[in-house]
């Protein structure tokens, strides 16, 4: 079957797949009704563990006790959190009374956090012993999250918690009938700058995150109770949270928890449980393919590996597949799209990330024009399914700028298409900055350096790196008289942001920051010059 159609656009060379018209909790209890006793999701260090039937049981506790606390539908709760088994069972029990679970990085600052719990108006914190200073700095910064906040739950014990393990224990008995709008109502809100601008709050509905669920699952090799599967990418961000961590529980395989990653402990866990799937970042993979230990362990189960997050280069891909003797696949998404776009299943084509999923189009068009162009020509990749966002939470006018008239959403991401539908990410249009995965949005930054008494101007932008894929760089425009060092520059970021943030590329100043006529930062330019 061509993957092209008359008009240039392109589907997948698969079938579409039948989504079904059910809550996400409908969906995932269903699940744990059918694997019951086999092992759902364990944590590494631990050994904590829990089968279906018990990640079902605690979900409906843990959605009954909230209920008795007067949480219901619409209501926004955070998780600031690592990863760990008590995050699945949270988010199942969210989604079974309509509560949205907004996300938030391990890694945030108070300053951090407290926007997007203000941005999110969540009215509970679910938090870990060692993050709760965080939280409390973050509600002592801020008076409005302060009064939003009903009450803080805590996976162990802190003092003006609630302890989770006390929801845990609920007789179950609460839970109310709430009917779930599929389409329209949110299950998820992480946070994801986009193309441009400040963190944004990415409506993700029941239906969004189901049907791209069952989009990649269709057409990657999943051995349905069998696969064991390495919960190391963080649950808070979209690709650990729907692709890994549900990915995995809905075809009834093993989820085995990490809390950070730590080489030793991560290459202890791929030997030990038998990891067969993995799914990672460049970054994970670049430690596989060179570094000395990863020969001391035994990497024989793994059937394949999945990069996503970043582009993986292939000469990287050819080196770690040397080494490990596992198959590597990459794939592409975004927030935005729930977040599987594109993923490569079949052996061959690295550098690439395969085709598009199935149940959507895409397109690629001119950069300039808008005009939709061929196969193997090179513009922004644009596409069209059920995975594709609500929009952003009280933002109309970034929403439709992401997403025009006729329901494109307009990824940012710069590629071309070959005559077989596989999609090869070259560049990115928008200003977005990855560090080994992470977002790092220079809007944030280029704000932060504004409020600098001694900054006049600034500008950030990512320049290349062979081990993070991106640092990020600043442009400083020094106020006259004033003795601002590039150090003084640096210490300013690093105090005020989380570690992936920092100004890794350096701090030059400058005359003046490049702009255009209406006063948007010519990152081009800037980039052109980077050294
Ligand atoms: N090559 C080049 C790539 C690639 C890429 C993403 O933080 P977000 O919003 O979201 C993500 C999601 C990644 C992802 C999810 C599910 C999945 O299966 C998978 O592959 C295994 C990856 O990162 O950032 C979105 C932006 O990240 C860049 C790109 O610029 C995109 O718009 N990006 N994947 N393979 N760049």
């Amino acid at each position: 079957m061509s993957v092209w159609t008359k008009d240039n656009t392109f589907r997948s060379p698969a079938p579409d797949v039948d989504i079904p018209n059910v809550s996400f909790a409908e969906y995932m209890f269903s699940k744990c009704d059918k694997y019951q006793d086999l092992p759902a999701v364990t944590d590494f260090s631990s050994g904590r563990s829990y089968t279906y039937s018990l990640l079902k049981a605690s979900a409906i506790k843990l959605a009954s006790a909230l209920t008795k606390l007067g949480y219901k539908k619409g209501d926004v709760i955070a998780v600031f959190s690592v990863n760990m088994p008590e995050y699945s069972i949270l988010m199942i029990a969210a989604a079974s009374i309509g509560v949205i679970i907004t996300p938030a990085n391990p890694a945030y600052t108070a300053g951090e956090l407290a926007n997007q719990l203000e941005h999110s108006k969540a009215q509970a914190v679910f938090t870990i012993p060692q993050l709760l200073p965080v939280l409390q700095e973050a509600l002592s910064l801020n008076s409005t999250v302060k009064n939003n906040i009903k009450d803080k739950f805590i996976f162990g014990e802190g003092e003006g918690c609630k302890p989770v393990q006390s929801l845990l224990n609920d007789d179950g008995k609460s839970m109310p009938d709430v009917d779930i709008d599929v389409n329209n109502d949110i299950l998820v809100l992480p946070y994801s700058s986009g193309t441009t601008g400040l963190p944004k709050g990415v409506m993700l509905t029941h239906r969004n995150c189901i049907s791209n669920l069952l989009q990649f699952s269709s057409v990657t090799d999943i051995k349905e109770t069998e696969d064991v599967m390495l919960g190391i990418l963080p649950f808070y961000h979209i690709y650990g949270m729907m692709p890994v961590q549900f990915g995995c529980l809905h075809r009834g395989c093993h989820l085995v928890t990490l809390p950070k990653f730590d080489p030793a402990e991560f290459m202890k866990a791929l030997q030990e449980y038998k990891i067969s799937q993995l799914h990672v970042v460049p970054p994970i993979v670049l430690f596989m393919a060179k570094h000395p230990m990863v020969d001391q362990f035994d990497l024989s189960s793994l059937r394949f590996v999945v990069s996503g997050a970043a582009p993986l280069g292939e000469g990287l891909s050819k080196g770690f597949m040397d080494r490990t003797k596992a198959p590597i696949y990459q794939g592409y998404g975004l927030t935005e799209t729930s977040p599987v776009v594109n993923i490569d299943y079949a052996p061959g084509k690295t550098g690439s990330t395969g085709p598009i999923v199935p149940n959507s189009t895409g397109k690629i068009c001119d950069i300039e024009t808008g005009k939709t162009l061929g196969v193997g020509e090179e513009g922004e990749y644009c596409v069209k399914g059920p995975q594709v966002m609500k929009g952003y939470l009280d933002n109309q006018q970034a929403t439709d700028a992401m997403i025009d008239k006729d329901g494109w959403l307009h990824t940012g991401d710069i590629g071309y298409v070959d005559e077989s539908g596989v999609l090869v990410i070259e560049d990115r249009l928008k200003e977005l900055i990855k560090y080994k995965g992470f977002q790092v949005p220079p809007a944030e930054l280029e704000a932060l350096l504004l409020t600098h008494p001694n900054v006049q101007d600034a500008a950030v932008i990512g320049i290349a790196d062979p081990e993070a894929g991106e640092l990020p760089k600043a442009y400083i425009v020094p106020k006259s008289d004033s003795k601002l060092t590039s150090q003084c520059v640096t210490e300013f970021i690093q105090e005020r942001v989380s570690h992936y943030k920092r100004l890794r590329g350096g701090v030059q100043f400058v005359d003046a920051i490049p702009k255009s006529p209406s006063g948007k930062i010519l990152r081009r330019v800037l980039k052109d010059v980077a050294v």
